[in-house]
């Protein structure tokens, strides 16, 4: 075994209707699950803050969703309040079929931190643990999918590069928030690290 699908936070709140709704998000999952039924393992990731988190623009009195703060790890965005534990936001979209998951990886939980990759936090120190979990079992290639291309699974595919694994992001099985231009830059902060963009 040495392949590994990661699939990123494909959670009601980042699709229409969500409270951090991510253009055509719920597009992307159909093929998602045909992927999932014929990969060696699956990780599937979950945003998953407590209320009043750091990154929510309503625990920062007067801030607007979606401006920038300073954080003592560095500059963070404001979001809006989405992927509250426990919400119906946080859970997977309905038609995600997560009984093909090995393993399921949640981020965010700490109050004063966020974490939009899967395997480090914003301060990209603090380890999710799921470095420890793809090595243990032998896992060595990566495949990410998923919401948001230029936070989560951006973040995520640099690290996992940095880490030493092979990573492709399939761009095509992917969404973006695409905020003043994060898009862009987010694909070529990955081409940077050495992740292929595949849109096949
Ligand atoms: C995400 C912003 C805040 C993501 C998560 O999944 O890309 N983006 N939290
Ligand atoms: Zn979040």
């Amino acid at each position: 075994m040495t392949h590994a699908l990661i699939v990123i936070d494909v959670q009601n709140d980042f699709c229409p209707g969500g409270a951090l709704a991510v253009a055509e998000g719920n597009t992307i999952v159909p093929a998602i699950n045909a992927l999932m039924a014929e990969a060696e393992a699956v990780v599937l990731t979950q945003d998953w803050h407590p209320a009043g988190h750091s990154s929510f623009a309503s625990s920062h009195p007067g801030a607007a969703p979606l401006s920038m703060i300073d954080m003592p790890y560095g500059p963070q965005v404001l979001w809006p309040d989405h992927c509250v534990q426990g919400s119906d936001g946080a859970a997977f979209h309905p038609d995600l079929d997560t009984t093909l998951a090995d393993m399921i990886v949640r981020k965010g939980f700490r109050p004063a931190i966020d974490s939009y990759s899967a395997f480090f936090e914003n301060d990209h120190e603090t380890p999710t643990g799921l470095d420890g979990y793809l090595r243990s079992r032998g896992i060595t290639d990566l495949t990410l999918v998923g919401l948001a291309t230029d936070f989560c699974v951006h973040y995520s595919a640099v690290d996992a590069a940095k880490l030493g694994f092979a990573v492709t992001v399939r761009t095509d099985l992917c969404r973006a928030i695409d905020l003043d231009g994060s898009l862009a830059s987010a694909r070529t902060a990955m081409q940077e690290a050495g992740v292929r963009l595949s849109d096949v």
